[in-house]
């Protein structure tokens, strides 16, 4: 089928329409029962979407299989919508997507940026004693997690690797991370407990994991949720296609709280090129600084009255998080 292109005229028309719905949507939660709404607009999650096919999740929790209006947008795994059930077979036709919080994007063949998931609140960057951690690789996801304006923190898996010795290190080697504001937790999901301070940072959020291949996400998704074959079987039943394939992006509720959203292409999930002024964001710590450097055009290198140089003097800026820095500016368009 050939891709129908929108002019201007009708996309604002769409998304006026959209908007009606959505405030319609808010119109009716004011109103509550009173109103004698035939049209009957539900508010739902995306829990997976299998092309055309969503499973949605009502306001009880319940799956409902639906499709949606083509032209409403791409709708994809974590959007809050508005559906409509159709009479009388338990299906629903999602009718607008509600705004979202942050999406995940990821550009496709031709370059277009496409959504993969959204509202995700939380990237949690897996790292381990082995594959061995890159700071360069830390450091470009938070550049990510930055711009898309989420929460990040860092886990060490198989902290039962490294010896007490090795975890002092590793302490030092991360502490600047902690102090610029992002969790730095130690996890095992081979001891017994070892997955506690993970759940706890999990709970109020909507996650993805990321990280290298090795690192453990498998393991640590298959040990947060023991449910998971139960719920694929569920999902498969509730889109009526059969078998629920794990490729999909899929929503899954955490057994003590929190949400997860999971899928090879989110956990591998990697940024497109980004601009100077995005790269500057994503290092959350420079922010005072910049712009105060004696020249303006300074390249923070070997400057004199370099404002960057001098935080890392004295502490405010790690040295390493400024050479990552240097080294992602000077391969901008090469490094996501
Ligand atoms: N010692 C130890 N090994 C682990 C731990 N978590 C995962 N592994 C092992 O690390 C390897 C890679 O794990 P996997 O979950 O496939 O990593 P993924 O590529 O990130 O999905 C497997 O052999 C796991 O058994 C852990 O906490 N401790
Ligand atoms: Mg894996
Ligand atoms: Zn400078």
């Amino acid at each position: 089928m050939a891709k129908r292109r929108l002019s201007q005229r009708q996309k604002e028309r769409i998304q006026a329409i959209q908007e009606r719905r959505r405030q319609k949507m808010e119109l009716r939660a004011q109103a509550a029962l009173e109103e004698s709404d035939d049209e009957q607009l539900e508010e739902g999650l995306v829990i997976t979407r299998h092309g055309q096919n969503l499973v949605v999740a009502d306001q009880q929790g319940r799956y409902i299989h639906c499709l949606f209006r083509q032209n409403i947008g791409h709708v994809v795994c974590g959007d809050r919508v508005v559906w409509q059930p159709t009479t009388e077979d338990g299906q629903g036709v999602v009718t607008a997507i509600m705004e979202r919080q942050s999406a995940l994007v990821r550009p496709n063949f031709s370059g277009e940026e496409k959504p993969l998931a959204a509202n995700i609140s939380q990237l949690v960057i897996v790292i381990a004693p082995e594959p061995a951690p890159s700071q360069y690789l830390v450091d470009q996801y938070l550049v990510a997690a930055e711009n898309i304006g989420i929460k990040a923190m860092i886990a060490l898996n198989k902290s039962d690797l490294f010896d007490e010795t090795a975890l002092r290190q590793f302490e030092r080697d991360y502490s600047h991370y902690s102090s610029t504001g992002y969790p730095v937790i130690k996890i095992s999901a081979k001891y017994e407990h070892g997955l506690d301070p993970l759940i706890e940072h999990l709970k109020d959020e909507t996650n993805i994991l990321v990280g290298q291949s090795g690192v453990g996400k498998s393991s640590l998704i298959n040990a947060l949720l023991p449910e998971l074959d139960l719920l694929t079987g569920k999902l498969s039943e509730a889109s009526g296609l059969g078998c629920h394939t794990t490729s999909a992006t899929t929503l899954y509720d955490l057994p003590h709280g929190g949400q997860l959203i999971d899928s090879p292409g989110v956990r591998s999930f990697r940024f497109g090129s980004i601009s100077k002024q995005e790269l500057e964001l994503g290092f959350k710590e420079f922010a005072p600084f910049l712009g105060s450097c004696k020249f303006s055009n300074c390249a923070h290198k070997q400057e004199p009255g370099c404002s960057l140089r001098q935080a890392v003097e004295t502490g405010e800026i790690s040295i390493q998080r400024l050479d990552n820095f240097l080294h992602m500016a000077d391969n901008l368009q090469k490094i996501f």
